[in-house]
């Protein structure tokens, strides 16, 4: 089996090609995000990223986010959320605990007061359900800092909901005024 750095290297590939810029290894992914692991394996080779069906099956497994999943038929690849590119993960809006949290970094508190929580540039706003995981997402920016979510009252006033195959909870943007500070 490849080491850990060489499964790193490849999963953050993946995050690339499956989230944001399929095209850099000319594959196009299909509306809901699935591309045939074939094609997939194929064209990373091309592109001088070299992996096999094995390693990808152990990477999927063992992801530490289970940032990727197969489907059904286990010949289709996507990642479960994360996206830039506009695409349909068919999550069904659903009713969320009725508080999540969202980690940022201290220096965007200001801009989050005055504006809320955007999207910026993927295709949801990403909420976690306990405190650990948002600080852990919020120190990827700078000096963690976590924010409330008065989610259930969101979905009462009619925002959508949606919780990802890998335990995200995805929203579009969140108004200041369903933003609490501990
Ligand atoms: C901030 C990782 C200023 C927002 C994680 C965040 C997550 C604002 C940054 C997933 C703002 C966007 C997503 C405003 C939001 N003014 N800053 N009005 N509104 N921001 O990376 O949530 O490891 O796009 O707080 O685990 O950090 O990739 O979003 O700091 O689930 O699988 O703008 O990425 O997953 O940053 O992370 P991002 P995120 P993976």
């Amino acid at each position: 089996m490849i080491s850990e750095k060489e499964q790193t290297h490849i999963s953050k590939f993946l995050s690339l090609v499956l989230r944001h810029k399929p095209e850099t290894i000319g594959i196009k992914l299909d509306q809901n995000g699935w591309i045939e692991i074939n094609e997939l394996i194929n064209k990373s080779s091309k592109y001088g990223v070299n992996f096999d069906r094995d390693t990808l099956n152990h990477i999927v497994a063992t992801n530490s986010k289970k940032r990727f999943a197969f489907n059904d038929k286990q010949d289709k690849i996507r990642a479960s959320q994360g996206h830039s590119i506009a695409i349909q993960l068919g999550y069904k809006n659903q009713k969320p605990p009725e508080i999540l949290f969202h980690g940022t970094a201290e220096k965007s508190l200001q801009s989050i007061l005055e504006k809320g929580l955007k999207k910026q540039d993927r295709q949801h706003v990403h909420l976690s359900s306990n405190i650990e995981t948002a600080t852990k997402v919020g120190q990827r920016h700078g000096k963690p800092y976590v924010f409330l979510v008065l989610a259930e009252q969101m979905y009462k006033d009619n925002f959508e909901f949606f919780l990802s195959e890998n335990g995200v909870w995805l929203t579009n943007n969140v108004p200041k005024k369903y933003l609490k500070q501990k």
